[in-house]
């Protein structure tokens, strides 16, 4: 993938991608499907028109709520979001979903699983589906995830739904630019708690026993609660709820759960929510090129850093907080 972006330098191109970009804009404000479709692939390649779409879109954002769903691969995850989206639209709420597909080798077809499971509601113009691979972003996926999340807003989706699986810091990052964050487990992923570690129950306002028509999800929802109990303030009070995406058990508690924390973000000023994952892109770059220049300096401070750090004389957070402080 090449930085298109760079070819706007010119005046004249300059001129061509604002026109460009202005006509995405008003197909995605007339809900065009094809448009903002369009608009989509502009954002996720960050193609010439993007800077400029992405500045015509300002006026228009701060309606949708993102809920981000994420837990481990197999979960249940996009038979969760189809479930959602047949309930939703009932209410003729608009649905936008971002699922980033999971590469992990237990799931390896799930690009097309969750395609065709998704694509039930693709003639529905109330209901908008991408998926993202998880490999060759230019500035990362979530990067790539947060602009689209404008494109859709603009489209008037009320909520944009993001899968995404919650392997590695990368997948967890995407769900941390939601407004709402979903965890969903199921009974039989092996670990069924340790598979929730790695920092996935601590970012939950929703907790889900996903497969709650197999035997364990009750032994699931037990160890879930208890584990949530020895837990103090916001995260003692997190909602669990027991699912069936198969047979729809349960799909009505968790739409209530989401509606439910939907009035506590929508007490949050739009503005806020925005620049508070403006921030988050922001820190994940920073971390990105300080990691990077402290691992290739080897002279003057980080050098002598480096040696206090080897003899024990320093610890590497002691350390970090000196470099950021200098
Ligand atoms: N019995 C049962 N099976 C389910 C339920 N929900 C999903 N499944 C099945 O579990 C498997 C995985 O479902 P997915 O929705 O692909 O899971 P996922 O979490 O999206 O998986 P990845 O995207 O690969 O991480 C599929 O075979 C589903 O049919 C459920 O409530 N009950
Ligand atoms: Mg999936």
């Amino acid at each position: 993938m090449t930085d298109n972006a760079a070819n706007s330098d010119s005046p004249a191109a300059g001129v061509a991608t604002k026109t460009a970009a202005d006509e995405l804009v008003a197909g995605i404000l007339k809900r065009d499907r094809r448009t903002i479709a369009k608009a989509v692939t502009v954002l996720e390649s960050l193609s010439t028109e993007a800077p400029d779409l992405l500045q015509s879109l300002q006026p228009h954002l701060g309606n949708a709520i993102v809920v981000g769903l994420t837990g481990p691969p197999g979960a249940g995850k996009s038979t969760l979001v189809n479930a959602l989206i047949r309930d939703l639209r009932k209410d003729h709420l608009r649905i936008g979903v971002i699922a980033v597909d999971p590469s992990s080798p237990i799931s390896g077809g799930a690009i097309l699983g969750d395609r065709i499971r998704m694509t039930a509601a693709l003639d529905d113009d109330g209901v908008f589906v991408r998926s993202l691979s998880s490999r060759g972003y230019l500035g990362g996926l979530s990067p790539a995830a947060v602009r689209i999340i404008d494109a859709l807003d603009a489209a008037a989706f009320d909520l944009i739904l993001l899968e995404t699986v919650g392997a590695g810091q990368n997948e967890i990052d995407v769900a941390e630019v939601a407004d709402i964050r979903i965890v969903a487990s199921a009974p039989g992923l092996g670990d069924d708690i340790q598979a929730m570690k790695s920092g996935l129950l601590e970012i939950a306002d929703i907790l889900v026993v996903n497969k709650a028509d197999r035997e364990g999800a009750e032994r699931t929802l037990q160890q879930l609660k208890g584990a949530l109990s020895i837990r103090s303030g916001r995260q003692s009070r997190v909602p669990v709820v027991k699912t069936s995406a198969l047979n729809g058990e349960g799909i009505a508690e968790l739409i209530a759960a989401i509606q439910s924390e939907s009035a506590k973000v929508r007490a949050i000023d739009p503005l806020e929510r925005r620049r508070r994952r403006a921030r988050y892109l922001i820190a994940r770059a920073a971390a990105d090129l300080v990691a990077e220049r402290i691992k290739s300096g080897g002279t003057g401070l980080i050098g002598k850093l480096a040696d206090e750090v080897l003899s024990g004389k320093s610890s590497p957070s002691a350390a970090a907080l000196r470099i950021l402080d200098a």
